[in-house]
């Protein structure tokens, strides 16, 4: 590489709703706009489909470097029952300040793109080092608008519970739709999220996963400093593309991507796509309601099912997980059910998929607008619900916002 191409260092957090843009990111940069980009990770990662995907990004793009952090323990019974990539998040907040100066030393780094989730940490210490540090938000403008304004909103509130939040310029985000845990002002997640708020107006810009026709509001209100004043430059760089190697689970790879197979065999857009996400499992009770749902619909689906929040841990057969071998008897004819990570983007852009039944993480969302696919939005934790209103305003799917999680026997 020439002496005069920019260096980017990207520095992602945890989870694969954070790392899948941040690849595709690495990739757009070093490929399509002639950046050297390095890319610090730590090891082991929280999933087993992190350290799958990041083997799969180094080895079919050598040009994006690896730089490895080494983090210093955490002491996790400060946190009892802490959600465990929230607690990477905490991590690398607290190893960062001083691993950085070291790591970018001999890196020769030019910029910084920080994950939102470290970014009130590593823009003070990117300052000190004369670098200039943009953030990715990885979620939708919806909820980086959100997120600009919540510290003022908490400021304003001065101790009060959290009820609907006006986000200047953008729209109302009701108590319903905010994320579970920013009710609770001392939880681990709410002090990264209102640091990180605060932290905003000192970056050098802020790039989002999304694109100004998909949001026009919460876009143009962030630019022109409705939402907080002294906003940085925002760049709507999505929907991000989708990079074109493979990181599926290594059983299903054996099978030569048996879901492909099963999707090439069934009618065009016949077949319905139900996943709710890398991060949270479903209950056993709302499993077998969904299958169910998903059985009596009549319809062909493919569903990925998630047995536990973390995929290291999720030992269940699928079988066990729905209740006995019956109902993938009954439906296997028109269904096909499965634990494997699957290429979801690559399943959606399949003319055999005509539906998607999704959770609303952010990086789905954009996949489905990518490829065509309307969402039956069924948004459960943290920025979903605030995504699919997105969903639905931006008229990509509908979201049946009186379906709940809670069952009839209220589970
Ligand atoms: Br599960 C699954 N295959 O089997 P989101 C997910 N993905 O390719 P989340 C697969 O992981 P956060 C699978 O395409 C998307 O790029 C999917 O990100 C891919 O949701 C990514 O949609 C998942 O943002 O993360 O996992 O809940 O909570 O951080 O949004």
């Amino acid at each position: 590489s020439g002496e005069s191409r920019p260096h980017i260092v990207l520095l992602p957090s945890a989870g694969m709703g954070h790392l899948v843009p941040f690849g595709r990111l690495a990739v757009a940069l070093s490929s399509t706009h002639g950046c050297d980009v390095s890319m610090a990770t730590a090891a082991p990662t929280v999933s087993a489909a992190e350290s799958r995907h990041l083997e799969a990004l180094f080895a079919a793009y050598p040009s994006v470097r690896r730089l490895d952090l080494q983090l210093a323990p955490l002491d996790e019974s400060q946190f009892p029952g802490a959600d465990p990539f929230f607690l990477r998040f905490e991590s690398m907040r607290r190893s960062l300040p001083s691993l950085l100066g070291p790591l970018l030393a001999g890196a020769s780094a030019s910029a910084l793109v920080t994950d939102i989730a470290l970014s009130s940490v590593v823009i003070p210490v990117a300052r000190d080092l004369g670098l200039p540090c943009h953030v990715l938000f990885t979620a939708s403008a919806a909820m980086l608008s959100f997120c600009a304004h919540f510290p003022a909103y908490l400021d304003a509130n001065n101790g009060g519970g959290v009820g609907d939040v006006d986000v200047p310029g953008v729209y109302r985000v009701p108590k319903s739709s905010i994320p579970q845990a920013l009710h609770d002002p001392n939880h681990l997640f709410t002090q990264q999220f209102v640091a990180n708020g605060r932290g905003l107006v000192r970056a050098a810009g802020v790039l989002v996963n999304t694109l100004d026709g998909l949001e026009p509001e919460a876009v143009a209100a962030l630019r022109d400093g409705a939402v907080a004043a002294g906003f940085p430059p925002v760049f709507a760089v999505g929907p991000l593309c989708p990079v074109t190697f493979l990181c599926e689970d290594p059983e299903s790879k054996k099978k030569d991507s048996y879901y492909m197979a099963w999707l090439d065999a069934q009618p065009a857009r016949s077949v319905v796509y139900v996943s709710f996400g890398s991060r949270k499992a479903l209950s056993k009770d709302q499993m077998l309601e969904l299958a169910a749902g998903l059985e009596a619909s009549g319809h062909r689906f493919l569903w990925v099912v998630k047995g536990a929040v973390v995929d290291k841990d999720d030992a269940e057969g699928l079988a066990d997980l729905l209740g006995g071998e019956e109902f993938l008897d009954r439906v296997k004819s028109r269904a096909l059910v499965t634990k494997a990570w699957v290429e979801q983007e690559a399943v959606l852009r399949h003319p055999a998929v005509g539906a998607f039944v999704s959770h609303c993480g952010w990086n789905s969302v954009t996949e489905a607008a990518r490829s065509g696919v309307p969402v039956l939005a069924w948004p459960r934790f943290g920025d979903q619900r605030v995504n699919a209103g997105v969903v639905a305003r931006a008229g990509l799917g509908k979201w049946v916002e009186g379906w709940s999680w809670e069952g009839r026997t209220g589970w």
